[in-house]
Formats: C-alpha cells, sequence, structure tokens
C-alpha cells in the first residue's frame, strides 16, 4: 500500500524497522477512514500542518470576535444584543475548543497565542474587513458564517479525532449563527429604502471576501494535495467556494436583493457554478498583513491580552493554592 506521507528532504533514505511499521499503521489508519488519536505515532508533516491548520482556526474566531462586538453596543433592539453577545461568546467557546485540540498535537496554548499576538501566524483573511453598518452584522453571519460552514462540515470528517470532534459542535453553532445574519438581512430587505440600500451595500462587500476564505485556488494552493490526502481536508479549495456560492445564488432570491457578480452562472455542461475571477492580489496583500484593518484587529487583540493580565495571574495563583491543599 503507498504511503500517505511523501519522504521528507534530508532525513535518511532508509527508514529503521520501527519507523517503517509506525507509518504503516498511520497509513492503514488513514486509507482505513479511521481516525488518528494524540496517543497515535503520526509523521512530523502531518502534525506541523495540522497543528499549522488547528491554531489558524482558533486564531480566527478570536479575531472574528471583533468586528460584530464592536456593534452589540450599538444594535438596534435588546432582542438583537442579547443575540449578538451570544453569538461572539460561542465564537470564543470555538477558540478555546480549537486551541486545545491544537494543544494535543504537542505546542502549548501560551506558543500559540504569542505566535498570533506577533504576526508569526496568520489568521482568515475576512477579519480584516472593517464592519461599517448594522446591516454588515447581516452579511456576516450570512456570507461569513455561511461560507465557514461550507468549509468546516467536511472538517468533521477530518482524519485527526480532536479536530473532527471540535468542528462538530462548532458547526451546530455556525448554522444557528447563520441564519440569524440571513434574518437581519431578511429583515432590512423588507424595510425601508435606506434600510434595503444598506443591506445590497454590506451584502456588495462582503460578496467577494467571503468566496476569498476558502483559500487560494486550487493551482495555487500549496498545501490542499497533501491535506487532502492525509483526510485532513476533504474538498479543494475552489470545489467549496463553488458549493458555497451555488447556495448563496439561491439564498439572496429570497432577500430580493443581488450578488455583485454579473458572471455568475450555472454551467449546465460542467455541472458547476461559475462565479467571477476574484482580485487575488488583494488577498495575498490581506494575508501578507496589508489589509484595511489588519494593524487595528492584532493591536486591540494585544490591548486585550494586556488587560487580561491580571485574569491569567489570579488563575495561576488560585491553581497553585489548590495544588498546594491537596498535597496538605
Ligand atoms: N485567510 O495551501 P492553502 C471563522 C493561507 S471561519 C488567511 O490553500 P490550506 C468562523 C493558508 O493558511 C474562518 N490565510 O492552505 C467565524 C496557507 O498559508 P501557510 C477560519 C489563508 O490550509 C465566523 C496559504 O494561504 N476557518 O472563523 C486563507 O490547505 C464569523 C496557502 O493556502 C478556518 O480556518 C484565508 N482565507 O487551506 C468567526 C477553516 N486561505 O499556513 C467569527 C479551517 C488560505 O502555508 C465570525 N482551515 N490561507 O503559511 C481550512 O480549511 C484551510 O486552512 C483553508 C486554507 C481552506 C483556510
Amino acid at each position: 500500500m503507498a504511503s500517505t506521507t511523501p519522504q521528507e528532504p534530508g532525513l535518511s533514505a532508509v527508514p529503521s524497522y520501527e519507523e517503517e511499521q509506525s507509518q504503516a499503521r498511520f497509513d492503514a489508519l488513514i486509507n482505513q477512514d479511521s481516525r488518528v488519536e494524540p496517543r497515535d505515532w503520526m509523521p512530523e508533516p502531518y502534525r506541523k500542518t495540522l497543528t499549522r491548520q488547528v491554531s489558524q482556526h482558533a486564531h480566527s474566531e478570536i479575531i472574528g470576535m471583533q468586528p460584530e462586538a464592536n456593534w452589540i453596543s450599538r444594535a438596534p433592539s435588546l432582542k438583537r444584543k442579547s443575540i449578538l453577545m451570544a453569538k461572539v461568546q460561542d465564537e470564543a467557546g470555538h477558540g478555546l475548543y480549537l486551541y486545545s485540540a491544537a494543544e494535543t498535537l504537542g505546542t502549548s496554548r501560551d506558543e500559540l497565542n504569542d505566535q498570533l499576538l506577533t504576526g508569526r501566524a496568520k489568521y482568515s483573511s475576512i477579519f480584516n474587513y472593517p464592519a461599517r453598518s448594522w446591516a454588515d452584522m447581516g452579511a456576516i453571519g450570512w456570507l461569513v458564517d455561511g461560507a465557514a460552514i461550507a468549509n468546516q462540515v467536511p472538517l468533521c470528517r477530518a482524519s485527526y479525532g480532536p479536530y473532527g470532534r471540535a468542528m462538530v459542535r462548532i458547526c451546530k453553532e455556525e448554522s444557528f449563527h447563520q441564519r440569524q445574519g440571513f434574518e437581519i438581512l431578511l429583515a432590512l430587505s423588507r424595510g425601508t429604502a435606506a434600510q434595503k440600500k444598506m443591506a445590497q451595500d454590506a451584502i456588495n462587500r462582503f460578496y467577494e471576501p467571503s468566496l476569498m476564505m476558502f483559500g487560494p485556488p486550487d493551482d495555487q494552493s500549496p498545501n490542499s494535495q497533501q491535506s487532502m490526502a492525509w483526510k485532513i481536508k476533504r474538498f479543494s479549495n475552489d470545489e467549496l467556494r463553488q458549493r458555497f456560492v451555488g447556495m448563496i445564488a439561491e439564498q439572496v432570491k429570497v432577500l430580493g436583493m443581488t450578488l455583485p457578480d454579473p458572471e455568475l452562472r450555472f454551467d449546465e455542461e460542467k455541472k458547476q457554478w461559475i462565479h467571477k475571477d476574484l482580485n487575488w492580489d488583494e488577498f495575498m496583500e490581506v494575508i501578507k498583513g496589508n489589509g484595511p484593518v489588519n494593524s487595528q484587529r492584532l493591536e486591540r487583540r494585544r490591548e486585550a491580552h494586556r488587560e487580561g493580565a491580571w485574569v491569567r495571574e489570579a488563575a495561576s495563583a488560585y491553581a497553585a493554592k489548590q495544588a498546594q491543599s491537596e498535597v496538605a
């Protein structure tokens, strides 16, 4: 049976008997669609790519709280305010499950957090765009959480157990988030001319960045092929993007709004949705840190981390006291 893992350059060309056996056990788990658990041997490149993806995902959830948290105090009613607060809290919870999953791969949460705060880690490009109006809360829920679900439902079957299991709960909550976003837009679409305009403007601004959440086109995605061979990813970036655009092309009709994409159509022959070319130069700039609000997002995160120092100190002091009283 072919190995799921290519030989790393620089590693000894002749693996030992034990190494071969470990790789064979790992390959069997992957090929049988079983799960790899933290106790199992895994090739270092598998551990590395999972740590990369899961921690980037965790950072996205945490940074992703900011655009919406910014609107809690300006929500148009008490009901909208409490729903938005619950959603933002959910995102914090998702970040925590994902950091825990990443920690099972051997990198501490402190180290992962440090990578984020020092700008060494990526997080989703989408959160580097500002949320300018209340309608953006609708567009974020409908388009951003919608794209997140389309991307993440297949991740519930990811080969790494702790990641797949975390995704099950996350997807359930994201699905509620998407509905609340759609419902905000639906209410605006039935409102005054100014409210309709605000909703359309939000859709126009979030359409393209939400399609970019799926990552670069397949022929420019260095990680996809190997991640699919390891059954971390189950579909390619373009496959998921097309699936998502097809879903929203139908849903937008219910809103009586339009997507800002004159080229959007279903190709009967190829049986797939075609959308306009996306601005990948802009995407590359955003993931390099030069998006509209990258520096603002990171600065806010650093500030929140500084402000939270006393909580971490108090929690450590309490844990130390508890440990002492258990010894006594
Ligand atoms: N933004 O080779 P690929 C949410 C990077 S949902 C920034 O294709 P891969 C919920 C990529 O990391 C959002 N960077 O990479 C929410 C790689 O860089 P590296 C988070 C991106 O991993 C909603 C390089 O480009 N969801 O937060 C992006 O095979 C509302 C080459 O790309 C997840 O993270 C991007 N959009 O595929 C919260 C889902 N795309 O590391 C609050 C899990 C690519 O080599 C409010 N992740 N890059 O230096 C995944 O499924 C994958 O990691 C992809 C990228 C599909 C994102």
